[in-house]
């Protein structure tokens, strides 16, 4: 498997966001928002969402294509809550799984790891892969913790399939 693109662009928007700190407005904010998408303010849980190829798939892709992988977060009333990350790629072997998970910029681990810990941000779409990929099912995961316990326990998470084929 290739290595996976780094997750600069988050730690990125976090060193920015973190130069102006968490303040209040920011949760009014995400409360506004919370209210105008019709969820109740207070109650609005994160949202991770990652897409591959702007789609929430699945999606089917020739082994010689490059597949686009983005992610986004907006984290709702959770905002500013510290948290495990975590950006997982499950292979499939049939009824068997593996798993990769990106532990730090260009760096993949075996099994199931967190990225890192962090308080829960407003992540716009964010592009953290796009590389062609060995034929293959793939499950990825993208998502939040409601803890910081080093341990991935997928509160809040979503995934796409990507199917990576030799297309005729
Ligand atoms: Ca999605
Ligand atoms: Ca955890």
């Amino acid at each position: 498997m290739k290595t996976l693109k780094n997750l600069a662009g988050i730690s990125f928007l976090a060193i920015i966001f973190f130069m102006g700190g968490i303040d209040n407005s920011y949760i009014k904010t995400n409360s506004v928002y919370a209210a105008e998408s019709g969820q109740i303010p207070g109650l609005f849980d994160p949202n991770p969402d990652i897409k591959a190829n702007g789609s929430d798939g699945p999606v089917t892709v020739d082994f010689n294509d490059p597949v686009s992988i983005t992610v986004s977060l907006n984290p709702g009333t959770a905002v500013g809550r510290n948290a495990d990350w975590f950006l997982i790629a499950e292979l499939h072997f049939g009824p068997i799984s593996k798993f990769f998970s990106i532990v730090s910029p260009n760096n993949i681990q075996f099994g199931i790891h967190p990225y890192w810990q962090f308080p829960l941000i407003l992540v716009p779409t964010t592009e953290v892969f796009n590389d062609s990929l060995p034929p293959g099912d793939y499950t990825l995961h993208f998502g939040v913790d409601d803890n910081a316990n080093g341990n991935v326990d997928g509160t809040w998470t979503d995934s796409v399939d990507v199917l990576v084929r030799f297309l005729p």
